[in-house]
């Protein structure tokens, strides 16, 4: 018994199989404006429990971006992107129907491919997908995850990360100008035109959709081990029930 007890623990397997194959993750919705944080704080949370550095084997929390989930545009709408004039912000800009196929993928514990996005040519690369290995808990960040009712339905806990709108735009503006190659005239017209409208029109109210907010974002430590204990009381009443389940084959071999 002990030996079973050892190797489920370790929280790579859990009756043969690996990681969460196979069986439904716990899924996390992290909503926020624009650089509120909500990347840092979903890294934060990983750190925590002690992911970052481990292989997909023995991952139990993984985290992907509603950014991968942008649309391919069509020429006139890359003309516009590159002159900084069009709406990324937009719940339009996502492609929805990807984004449902792959979280429901993910909640029946399938392994996925998602798209890997590039801000600076805007537009996602045609040959490179990064691969979502099975796992216990899985994050899903970006301005509008909680706009498409179907998808918000999909989420175990929702965060909203809630920063000052001048202190994420103190952030956005050298973050697009070092990371996302614009200028500053465009980020801030860009800012103008469509990322604060559009907060306020669509990210702003799905608020109220979430089960905790975190002021101050990433800052925020207390909210953030609050979290995180409540995941790794998730992942042990996980195991814990694992092992009150009749013994599979496998583990009934160890025990002769
Ligand atoms: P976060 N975005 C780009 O700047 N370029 C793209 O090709 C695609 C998206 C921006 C988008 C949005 N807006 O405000 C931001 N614009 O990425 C969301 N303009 O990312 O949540 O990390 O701030
Ligand atoms: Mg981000």
């Amino acid at each position: 018994v002990s030996e079973v007890r050892k190797f489920s623990e370790t929280g790579c397997r859990f009756n043969g199989k690996l990681n969460g194959e196979g069986k439904t993750p716990f899924l996390i919705g992290v909503a926020g404006g624009t650089a509120s944080g909500k990347s840092t704080v979903c890294k934060r949370i990983m750190e925590k429990l002690g992911q970052v550095d481990k292989d997909h084997a023995e991952r139990q929390v993984v985290c992907i971006s509603q950014d991968s989930f942008y649309r391919e545009l069509t020429s006139a709408e890359k003309g516009k992107a590159e002159k900084g004039q069009f709406n990324f912000d937009h719940p339009d800009a996502f492609n929805e129907e990807l984004i449902l196929r792959t979280l429901k993928d993910i909640l029946a514990g399938k392994k996925c491919e998602i798209p890997l996005y590039d801000y600076r040519t805007n537009s996602r690369s045609e040959t490179q997908f990064q691969t979502i290995y099975p796992a216990d808990v899985v994050l899903f960040e970006g301005i509008l995850v909680f706009f498409f009712p179907e998808i918000r339905e999909l989420f175990h806990m929702k965060l909203f990360v809630d920063t000052d709108s001048d202190t994420r735009l103190a952030r956005r503006v050298p973050r697009d100008i070092n990371e996302r190659g614009r200028d500053l005239e465009q980020v801030l017209n860009q800012y103008m035109n469509f990322v604060k409208p559009a907060f306020e029109e669509f990210c702003s109210p799905t608020k109220k959709y979430a089960d905790v907010i975190i002021p101050r974002g990433a800052d925020n430590t207390v909210a953030i081990e609050l979290i995180v204990q409540h995941i790794r009381d998730f992942l042990n009443n996980r195991v814990r029930k694992e092992e009150t389940l009749p013994p599979s084959p496998v583990h009934a071999s160890w025990r002769t």
